[in-house]
């Protein structure tokens, strides 16, 4: 079972958020009101935890009641569990009584119940479960038909470029893996349709969302967009990753050619000689590799090789 977020009740979300800043480097990367919870929540981010700070909606707010009677500082935390309705049935059939007659909508597409602090010796326990939530796009409508856009995270973060094969729709696992990267980046997933290149698409990106530079990741077939988007515009990447990239997938003009087996040093090194400002990875990854990796694997691995020089 994984530690989701640990809840915070603050009565100056601005304030708790300054001072994070300071402390963990990251503004919050999400805000969001949940009126069936009576709260409003800011997410930050703090690398290894994720923090819900948690502002009272008024004054029958359950916050508000903790924050009259405790003052602000840590109100919860919050486990991932598979399936939150076996969850819930389970704790009864342990003689514990969550909060609630069944799970309800809680904050960052969740579905969560609680047991109460009684119960668990003074520490309020929340379980949650993600339930995939359809991103909207973002349409470059100024572009004609245009790709489509999918934003997530702040923008005061790094931005990271998505580049998954064309035509792809935002489908659950592609959205989990946005979704977990969401909290130290800013994402920008880009549907390159058909009429019009990735090398468009990304410029439109670039001036409509204010980017000057980002990292590329390209998913599978979306390695190939990635590679003629770095080819064209060296000066605009940062660092390039490539999971997944197809066997014998060739650059433009310049002929560059990725594997996954011992050659990929070779290619890379050429590669490297292509686009001198940029630092491209290839991430591990077999032939068979589905174009979505795991992201419990895929997200520690891929902020690593963005932080590191
Ligand atoms: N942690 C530890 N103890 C807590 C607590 C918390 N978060 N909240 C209340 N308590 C303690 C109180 O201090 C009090 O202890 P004493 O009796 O020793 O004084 C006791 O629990 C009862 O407190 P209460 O003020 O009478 O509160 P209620 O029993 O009416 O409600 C609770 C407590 C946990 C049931 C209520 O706060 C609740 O339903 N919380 C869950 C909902 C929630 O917090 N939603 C926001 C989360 C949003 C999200 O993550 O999506």
């Amino acid at each position: 079972m994984k530690l989701e977020h640990i809840g915070i009740a603050v009565d100056d979300a601005a304030a708790v958020a300054a001072l994070y800043a300071l402390l963990f480097g990251h503004q919050p990367y999400k805000a969001e009101t949940v009126a069936e919870q009576g709260v409003r929540t800011h997410f930050v981010s703090a690398e290894t935890a994720k923090l819900e700070l948690l502002e009272a909606l008024g004054p029958d707010s359950p916050v508000a009641k903790y924050l009259e009677k405790r003052g602000p500082g840590l109100h919860h935390l919050a486990f991932e569990v598979p399936d939150i309705d076996a969850h819930f049935e389970q704790m009864r059939a342990l003689g514990l009584q969550p909060l609630g007659s069944a799970p309800s909508a809680g904050a960052d597409g969740k579905r969560i119940f609680f047991l109460h602090p009684k119960q668990t010796h003074g520490v309020l326990i929340e379980f949650c479960q993600s339930i995939p939530t359809p991103l909207a796009p973002t349409r470059l409508t100024h572009h004609g038909a245009g790709p489509a856009v999918y934003e997530l995270g702040s923008r005061e973060n790094p931005t990271l470029l998505v580049l998954p094969p064309p035509g792809t729709a935002i489908f659950p696992t592609l959205e989990m893996l946005l979704r977990r990267l969401e909290p130290h980046l800013h994402v920008l997933t880009l549907d390159v349709q058909s009429g019009s290149t990735a090398s468009e698409g990304v410029a439109a990106v670039f001036s409509d969302f204010a980017v000057e530079k980002a990292h590329l990741l390209g998913l599978g077939v979306g390695c190939a967009a990635a590679l003629e988007v770095a080819a064209q515009q060296p000066e605009r990447v940062q660092k390039l990753l490539l999971h997944a990239p197809p066997p014998g997938i060739r650059g433009t003009d310049r002929a560059v050619l990725l594997s996954l087996n011992s050659q990929a040093a070779n290619d890379l090194s050429a590669f490297r000689a292509l686009l001198p400002n940029a630092l491209p990875v290839l991430l591990p990854a077999d032939e068979a590799a589905a174009f979505v990796p795991d992201p419990d694997l895929f997200v520690p691995l891929c902020l690593h090789h963005l932080s590191a020089s």
